[in-house]
């Protein structure tokens, strides 16, 4: 295996340990039964993973990085819970299981979805307040995740993407839906790890430059393999976009722009990390 490969999944093997560390036992309580279901069912924990290499790029302190990189996950999970729920895309199959809501019903999927983002600004305070020092770090990193997720980020992403469903494809509501719902939340783990790791502003601004072209492309490829992809392979259905009338990039410029599109952000990821020289070459390689 290549270095790559196996910095990819000790970053991965990570996430996980410190989920189950920091998730309160099941003991019976159905909502974080709710909350481990969806939590501990895989993913690629590529929002962790952008944090700890990030970090790592930085020469911080990777110890402290930890609890954010988990509560991270932990938000994106709450999201992709509130996602599939019927009043949103309604979908029945997410990272190879049936989703929360089809398994412990709607209450209880809006609850745990509730309870992963309440818990994972929980632990992201309580580690803040463990890195004496470094705790306005830690805030300024939780205000910039706060921030990215929310009602200026991911979920007025999610609203526009809402009430654009079955519009004529605009490219400046596609860049808009893209940049909030998607980008914002692989941006927000690179400028977390950015304060935590005390750096200037020509690393937070480098880093938002490849946040923001990482998560365009990110989002066509997403867009792409819902037209091209294979649903046991994603573990979720596909062809979904188009049924629903969503916005997407395929649909706009089809499939060959789409790749080319993804490309050239990509490459436009890879170059905004010029300032990092060498020490950026693991997020290169990850964008690519
Ligand atoms: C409910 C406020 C709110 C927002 C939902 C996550 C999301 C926003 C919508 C899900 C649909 C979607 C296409 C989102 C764009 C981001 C994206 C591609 C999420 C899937 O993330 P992956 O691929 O999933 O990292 P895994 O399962 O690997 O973690």
């Amino acid at each position: 295996m290549n270095s790559f490969k196996q910095q990819l999944e000790q970053y991965a093997q990570w996430t996980q340990e410190c989920l189950e560390q920091l998730l309160p036992p099941q003991e019976g309580d159905r909502v974080t039964e709710a909350m481990r279901y969806s939590l501990l069912a895989g993913g690629k924990r590529i929002r962790p993973v952008l944090l700890l290499a990030t970090c790592e790029m930085l020469g911080g302190d990777i110890r402290q990085a930890r609890v954010p990189a988990a509560a991270l996950e932990m938000i994106h999970t709450y999201s992709l819970i509130h996602d599939d729920l019927p009043g949103m895309d309604n979908d029945d199959y997410r990272r190879g299981r049936l989703t929360n809501h089809k398994v412990f019903g709607e209450g209880f999927a809006i609850l745990a979805g509730d309870g992963l983002l309440n818990y994972a600004y929980e632990c992201i305070l309580n580690n803040a307040l463990a890195w004496g020092e470094n705790t306005p770090g830690h805030i300024r990193a939780a205000q910039e995740i706060a921030r990215r997720a929310g009602v200026s980020g991911m979920v007025a992403g999610q609203s526009i993407d809402l009430l654009s469903e079955h519009h004529e494809p605009n490219e400046a509501t596609l860049q808009y839906i893209h940049t909030h719902k998607t980008a914002d939340l692989l941006t927000a783990p690179l400028l977390a790890a950015a304060y935590i790791a005390g750096a200037d502003e020509k690393a937070i601004s480098a880093l938002e430059t490849f946040g923001l072209c990482v998560g365009l492309a990110f989002q066509i490829d997403d867009d792409l393999l819902d037209v091209l992809g294979d649903a046991k392979d994603l573990g979720k259905q596909t062809g979904m976009d188009a049924q629903r009338g969503k916005q997407t990039w395929p649909a706009a410029f089809g499939v060959e722009r789409s790749r080319q599109d993804a490309g050239k952000a990509i490459e436009q990821a890879a170059q905004a990390l010029s300032p990092f020289g060498e020490r950026g070459a693991y997020l290169r390689e990850l964008a690519r």
